[in-house]
């Protein structure tokens, strides 16, 4: 097949296909993070021949004193915790550290053609990249090339181009802080600001809404805040998969009173109850601690209309109770409320029910429970993000929290549940296609360099401009593009558009088979990995969700001796591109200090860098709003009064959100089961009510055909899916990504954010073979 072998026409991936093992679904009962998390633990250490390196490997990961920070998720280490790890964690960082490896010999044996076919979780499960590789087109393979030849080929690619801005270059949020620093100083050097991230897939509505109502794009509330309120409410996030360790935190609120509130279309295993997941004396007695007060089912993107019943709700009750709103607040510190009363007013109780999906008397519970807390948390992930009004959603959240003065205070404000470990300093750290003013300006002056004013490309304007054949090099920091993205038949064809794609990696995966015409994959050193240079022993520094700086050591040698750190290969990657710069970049490379030194000049916040990240625990990066200082037009925090959004389905459609499974990483599959979901054998599949799979003649693993309806009219298909009863309201549907990238067209992203609609398809779903056209 592809016996041309220019490598840019290839099948489609074949989704839909029906597994090789029978699957299951059953109800999942147990709590979460209990003995099966501890079995799947083992068995997971033991396939990757790691138990015992692996168990050692824990006892240094989320060290308050050293040790590396785990790569699993944004979740904060907890003070004083000699072991705060989790059971994805574990799987996360042993992915990292297995033993087995990709070497020349597998690259010789198979050919890009043939690897395509394969599955991504046989991609990855070959192991660690051993030494940087270059497509060869007349061979169809990948074949060693030297680190300065390859830089070479990145180098001469970008002196080529008649204008830098046809050059693009992606960062996954997993990239430590000093080399996010000199990626971005290196792409504003080369003389542009195309500058994609997953934070443009991931929590870009939440940097947006946090600014515009706070004047400052993170939440505002740490881990002591979480560890003092009195109420959390917890929304659109799979707290048991994604963020192990909040569970820990949901269940010592819960002990000692704090009332949470879930709200979820889904009611997910983190939703009710856990076993902390480093309390292994509990574990044993088996004693599951409650995590829940409340579960509210709103209908997908129904979230806004329920916030805003909560502030209609909390209005009513201030008619007699006069501490049910925080008047002085208001008056001190806002503005816009007097509109933002009115809307919530003049919205009946009807449609604040027709649209959130949630009944007048629940809506009225989750008020009081609201009213009966002196500090209250409102949290979120991506089920609030990825939406067509995703910012107006969260703005909606921090209106909730005005009207009580819940900013600025011990126990109380917004907080957002990051995904990846370090995608929050990424930002910090100057990965932004639109960046500041100010921000350029300092790094103009710092660092002697002249950077583009223009905004740059995100992550669908990237493969627009690819697939128009504009922008002409990928380089992905990281990550993998091509499964991560919207639209995938239509990503594939933009990047085999490219003249060169350049992956930097610890491990295989679809970016590298899907690639332009020259493709180099440039392996790295991990995160659990020691990254020594010439002036010894480097550390990384990361930022956690709540803006906590903090250093980050790997233990073990590097998987080979071949790989380089990623501030390394930035750096050779800049020399070749920018032969004339003044930046010193290999003098930045051999002792991270130093770049962490010119960052504190650079960065807000970030003064006197190198002595503080060397605190236990690291620091904090002051932030305005929890000063109540807002930079916001108005230098007050600004109520937002906009229209709710139609959320319900036209009759005959649902709506469809994309998410994780218990055993992923995002693309990275571990393996075909959603454990808390009582899922088994089966990716491929679509949770829907029972009610409306009855509607349509479908039964229990019936393999059904999904069409999803664009913005612009046109459809996109998925057949062969399996239907599996769920708990989730009626017009909801729900899968996983990245098989489910297929139906999000390229042009469907928020107006408001510029996100994909991840979480928002609008889709028919009918029995297999049911509608032919
Ligand atoms: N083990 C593991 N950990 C991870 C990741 C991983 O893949 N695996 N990924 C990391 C990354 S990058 C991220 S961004 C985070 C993601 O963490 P999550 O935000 O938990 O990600 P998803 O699995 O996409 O699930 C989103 C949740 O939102 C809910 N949801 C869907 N639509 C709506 C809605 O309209 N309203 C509400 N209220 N909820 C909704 C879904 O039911 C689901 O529970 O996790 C990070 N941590
Ligand atoms: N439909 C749908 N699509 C989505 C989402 C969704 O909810 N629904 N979620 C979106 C979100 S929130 C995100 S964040 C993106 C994720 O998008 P990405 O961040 O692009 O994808 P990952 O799957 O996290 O990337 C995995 C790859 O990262 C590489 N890698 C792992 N560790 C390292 C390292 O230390 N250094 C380097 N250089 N490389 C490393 C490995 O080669 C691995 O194959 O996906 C988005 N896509
Ligand atoms: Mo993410």
């Amino acid at each position: 097949m592809n016996g041309s072998g220019d490598g840019r026409r290839r099948p489609e991936p074949s989704v839909g296909a029906v597994p090789k093992k029978a699957p299951k679904s059953r109800p999942y009962h147990h709590p979460a993070a209990g003995w099966g998390a501890a079995k799947a633990v083992t068995g997971f250490l033991l396939r990757e021949d790691e138990a015992v390196e692996g168990a050692r490997g824990m006892l240094r990961m989320n060290h308050e004193d050293g040790g590396f920070d785990c790569p699993g998720c944004a979740w904060p280490d907890t003070k004083g915790l000699r072991l705060d790890v989790c059971e994805n964690g574990i799987k996360h960082a042993t992915w990292e550290m297995t033993g087995k490896r990709v070497d020349r010999g597998f690259f010789a044996a198979h050919s890009v053609s043939e690897l395509f076919e394969w599955s991504d979780f046989a991609l990855e499960d070959q192991g660690r990249l051993t030494e940087p590789m270059a497509y060869d087109p007349d061979s169809d393979h990948y074949v060693p090339i030297s680190w300065e030849d390859a830089f070479e080929v990145f180098g001469r690619a970008i002196r080529d181009l008649d204008d830098p801005n046809r050059a693009s270059f992606y960062t996954s949020g997993r990239l430590g802080n000093e080399a996010t620093f000199l990626y971005q100083l290196m792409v504003r050097e080369i003389g542009t600001n195309n500058l994609p991230d997953c934070s443009n897939m991931c929590h870009e509505a939440s940097g947006r809404a946090l600014h515009a109502s706070l004047g400052t794009g993170k939440g505002t509330a740490d881990l002591e805040d979480w560890e003092t309120a009195d109420a959390l409410f917890i929304m659109g996030v799979n707290a048991a998969s994604n963020a192990p360790r909040m569970l820990t935190t949901l269940a010592r609120a819960h002990r000692r009173g704090a009332r949470i509130v879930h709200v979820n279309p889904l009611i997910e295993a983190g939703a009710t109850r856990t076993i902390i997941p480093h309390e292994f004396l509990q574990m044993a007695l088996f004693h599951p601690t409650p995590t829940s007060t409340l579960n509210l089912q709103p209908r997908v993107a129904g979230d806004m209309a329920l916030m805003r019943g909560i502030a209609k709700a909390t209005l009513e009750m201030a008619r007699t109770d006069p501490k049910a709103v925080d008047e002085k607040f208001i008056e001190r510190h806002t503005v816009g409320f007097e509109e933002y009363k009115a809307v919530c007013e003049a919205t009946s109780w009807e449609e604040l029910e027709h649209q959130s999906g949630v009944g007048r008397s629940e809506i009225l519970e989750a008020a009081r429970v609201y009213r009966g807390a002196d500090r209250t948390i409102m949290s979120w992930s991506v089920g609030l993000t990825q939406h067509e009004h995703g910012v107006d959603t969260i703005r909606e959240i921090v209106n909730v929290l005005l009207l009580r003065g819940n900013l600025g205070r011990e126990g109380a404000g917004p907080s957002p549940v990051r995904g990846h470990s370090n995608v929050q300093g990424n930002r910090t750290c100057g990965i932004d296609n639109r960046p500041p003013r100010e921000f350029l300006d300092r790094l103009a002056e710092v660092c002697g360099i002249d950077p583009p004013r223009d905004d740059g490309l995100n992550v669908v304007g990237t493969i627009e401009a690819m697939r128009r054949g504009e922008v002409r090099v990928l380089v992905g920091m990281g990550g993998n593009f091509a499964l991560a993205t919207p639209d995938t038949p239509y990503t594939y064809a933009a990047l085999r558009e490219c003249d060169l794609t350049v992956h930097v990696s610890t491990k295989l995966n679809r970016s590298h088979l899907v690639h332009g015409r020259r493709a180099l994959i440039l392996p790295c050193v991990g995160r659990t990995e020691k990254d020594v240079q010439r002036g010894g022993l480097q550390r990384i520094s990361v930022e956690d969700s709540m803006a906590m700086v903090h250093l980050s050591q790997g233990m073990r040698p590097p998987a080979s001796p071949r790989l380089r750190s990623e501030p390394a290969i930035i750096a050779g990657m800049a020399r070749a591109a920018l032969p004339d710069s003044r930046t010193p970049w290999e003098w930045y490379v051999e002792d991270y200090d130093r770049i962490r030194d010119t960052m504190a000049e650079v960065l807000d916040g970030f003064e006197d860098f190198n002595r503080r990240v060397r605190l236990p625990m690291g620091f904090r990066i002051r932030q305005p709003a929890r000063e109540l200082i807002f930079l916001t037009p108005s230098g007050r925090a600004e109520f937002s009064a906009a229209d709710l959004p139609d959320a319900v389905p036209p009759p005959g459609t649902l709506v469809l959100g994309t998410m994780r499974s218990h055993d992923q990483w995002n693309t990275t599959i571990y393996a075909d089961d959603d454990r808390y979901r009582g899922i088994e054998n089966l990716r491929t599949l679509v949770f829907m009510n029972e009610d409306d799979m009855r509607e349509r003649g479908i039964g229990e693993f019936d393999p059904v055909d999904i069409t999803s309806t664009a913005k612009d009219g046109s459809t996109r298909s998925l057949n062969g899916f399996l239907a599996v009863a769920h708990d989730i309201p009626r017009g909801c549907a729900a899968g996983y990504m990245p098989e489910m990238n297929v139906l999000v067209a390229i042009g469907d992203y928020s107006v408001q954010s510029d996100q994909p609609l991840m979480k928002h398809l609008k889709v028919t779903i009918d029995p297999a073979g049911a509608v032919t056209d």
